[in-house]
């Protein structure tokens, strides 16, 4: 079963994007103007869920974990009537939009807006600039994707749709986000340490029983044989995968053992292909891969979403989801072993791989390699205290 079956929505292959492509229309500022709204209705609230074992009163939106899927053409807008049944601040954050003419819909509290009243409904309206996929963020759980269909930068045979990594955890989000963004120099402090690790919003790895209030030690997860994400791939077909980190702190490895990843964007970029066999991804970043279904149709895989402990701390540091070739019986487990995974300090691809397929971007400066080091917001050296009820924009 797939989490996000409705990806590809009905009127997604009619192009309005006319004769513009990948290597000629530059992705940041070349959307068509289609005229199109799509419109989305989202209510916040707090629930208690039991995804791994532990009770967690968790926030969701539309009642789902992980939250429903967006979808668009390149050029259209999109309009959210978010609705918020919770006491605290709050506000949904869409990953990835440049906002150009919509600051205020960015979604960050105290800066772009003020928090949603409680029992108040705020209609986010911005346009899908660019294509490619991101996702709506909040702590707590409140998380889904995005995807905006633009010009195709390569041929494959299905589009599988999101595919979520994230870390996470077992008890509101104020006591890690305290400890990450405090004064300490403990890594075992400011580097929070996550529950569990999902590939869209299932474990591989469950607590026993249901259980509540703060993790034992003498209480560690085990493995699952129930409830795996399951992915269904063709023999001699390819496949689109759109991965995203939608986690809160852990940096993420994906690999499918035995199967090389073709990347062909990452996040809103199309880039030349280039092959790998792991392929990192830091907090809120995205990746395009296209899987070759090499394998015999009654193969079995597992895929894995591997969590890079030398900057990220969790109780479960790598979780699986189940590849089926067509033919392969369901109840079959796949055996098959993983790639060795580099596990140095969570630095991003090299940026000689990733070259756009649009030839000016290729002229932009860039800061060298990403690393998770930054730990708190800071200007001028000073901490930035948010006043909620005065956005400063
Ligand atoms: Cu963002």
């Amino acid at each position: 079963m797939l989490s996000f079956d409705a990806v590809l929505m009905s009127d997604a292959q009619s192009e309005p994007w006319g004769g513009q492509t990948c290597y000629e229309s530059n992705p940041y500022d070349a959307a068509p103007e289609t005229g199109v709204t799509r419109h989305y209705n989202f209510t916040l609230s707090r629930q208690v869920i039991n995804i791994d074992g532990y009770d967690n009163l968790a926030i969701l939106v539309n009642d789902l974990f992980p939250g429903p899927l967006i979808e668009a053409n390149w050029g259209d807008w999109i309009d959210v009537d978010v609705t918020k049944h919770l006491d605290e601040g709050s506000t949904l954050h869409w990953h990835g939009f440049k906002q150009t003419g919509t600051p205020w819909y960015d979604g960050s509290p105290g800066i772009g807006q003020c928090p949603i009243v409680p029992g108040k409904t705020l209609k986010y309206r911005f346009r899908a600039e660019q294509y490619g996929h991101y996702s709506a963020q909040y702590a707590d759980d409140a998380v889904g994707p995005i995807v905006i269909y633009g010009p195709k930068s390569a041929d494959y045979d299905h589009d599988l749709g999101p595919v979520m990594l994230s870390d996470y955890y077992d008890r509101p989000y104020f006591g890690p986000v305290a400890d990450a963004t405090g004064t300490s120099e403990d890594f075992d402090v400011y580097v929070p340490a996550s529950d569990n690790n999902f590939i869209n919003g299932r474990p591989s790895y469950a607590y026993n029983g249901s259980l509540t209030g703060t993790h034992s030690s003498a209480c560690d997860p085990s493995e699952i044989d129930t409830g795996l994400e399951t992915f269904r791939f063709k023999s001699g077909k390819s496949d689109r995968l759109r991965l995203i980190n939608s986690g809160a702190a852990a940096f993420q490895y994906f690999s499918i053992d035995e199967h090389v990843l073709e990347v062909i964007a990452v996040d809103f970029t199309p880039i030349k292909p280039y092959n790998t066999t792991v392929l990192p991804l830091g907090i809120g970043q995205r990746a395009n891969v296209l899987i070759h279904g090499s394998q015999a149709p009654d193969a079995a895989y597992w895929m894995r979403a591997t969590v890079g402990t030398n900057c990220s701390r969790g109780s479960v540091n790598e979780t699986k989801a189940m590849v089926y070739y067509d033919q392969a019986p369901q109840d079959a487990r796949p055996t098959s072993q993983p790639y060795y995974i580099p596990n140095t300090w969570c630095t991003d691809v090299p940026l000689d791989k990733t070259i756009p397929l649009y030839p000016k971007l290729r002229e932009l400066e860039v800061p060298g390699s990403i690393q998770q080091t930054c730990r708190d917001w800071q200007a001028y050296s000073e901490g930035n205290v948010v006043e909620q009820s005065d956005a400063g924009l």
